[in-house]
């Protein structure tokens, strides 16, 4: 691993707000890009945090200062990746589900599909499934991505799912879902069209939907 990333884990892992967006910029300037920074760096750093709390060495206020470390950062490199290509790609509605409000993996996929050119409709945190398929409802728009790190929250996606069959509009959206709970057995137990393990395999899930939808 590279000196500069270790550091912006280490930041994450230690919270040290203090640092942290010196560490970016110093990974910017060797030439690591955004996305590598966010995924070996940022998600890194809280892949450790997570398995110390289940450990029993962290605890809630670690996590949310862990978290408060990486959303200072990812601001910081969302200006990075603008995109002058906004929303040629057409539009992605993105929501974490019922029950669940971490964003920063929902966020960071918003942040990657723009640099990518397509617009995001984000729902937010907590989403009731009937909000979000109001939403599919209203806007027409096809391209569906849930986010689910709760194991309890899981049923949220089948009851998306549910409401989206029971309104006539599930043959005309194609969901993926993503998050530490997700896996592509779950995808297909819930009847979802795909499972995305990063954002980086958001972007090729969703191109790969336009296609199949015939929007490509
Ligand atoms: C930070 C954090 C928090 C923060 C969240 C802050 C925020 N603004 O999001 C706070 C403090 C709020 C929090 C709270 C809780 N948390 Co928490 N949290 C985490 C932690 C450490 C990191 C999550 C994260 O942001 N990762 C970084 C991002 C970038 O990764 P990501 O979300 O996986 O997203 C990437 C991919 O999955 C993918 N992706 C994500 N979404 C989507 C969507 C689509 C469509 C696609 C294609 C791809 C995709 O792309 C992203 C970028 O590459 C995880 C540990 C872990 N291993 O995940 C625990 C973890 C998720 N939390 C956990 C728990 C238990 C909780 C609490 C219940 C704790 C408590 N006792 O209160 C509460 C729940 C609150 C609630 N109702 O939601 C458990 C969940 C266990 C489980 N399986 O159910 C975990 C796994 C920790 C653990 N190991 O025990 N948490």
């Amino acid at each position: 691993m590279k000196e500069c990333i270790a550091v912006v884990q280490d930041a994450v892992i230690n919270m040290k707000d203090d640092i942290i967006i010196d560490a970016v910029k110093k990974c910017l300037d060797e030439g690591l890009t955004p996305i590598q920074i966010i995924e070996e760096g940022l998600s890194g750093g809280l892949e450790v945090v997570g398995k110390k709390f289940e450990a029993g060495d962290y605890y809630l206020a670690e996590l949310i200062m862990a978290g408060e470390v990486v959303t200072e950062a990812t601001h910081m490199l969302k200006d990075k990746m603008d995109s002058g290509d906004m929303g040629k790609k057409g539009k992605v509605i993105l929501a974490t589900v019922k029950g669940d409000v971490h964003d920063i993996g929902k966020n960071v996929v918003a942040m990657i599909l723009s640099a990518q050119g397509y617009e995001i409709v984000d729902l937010g945190i907590d989403v009731a499934p009937e909000k979000i398929a109001d939403a599919v409802s209203d806007t027409g728009i096809q391209l569906l991505g849930l986010s689910i790190l709760l194991t309890t929250m899981v049923p949220a996606i089948k009851q998306v799912v549910d409401l989206l069959t029971a309104m006539g509009l599930r043959k005309k959206v194609k969901i993926a879902i993503g998050g530490a709970c997700c896996s592509q057995q779950l995808a297909d137990e819930m009847g979802v069209d795909a499972f995305g393990e990063s954002a980086v395999a958001a972007v090729d899930i969703f191109n790969n939907f336009k296609k199949e939808l015939g929007l490509a």
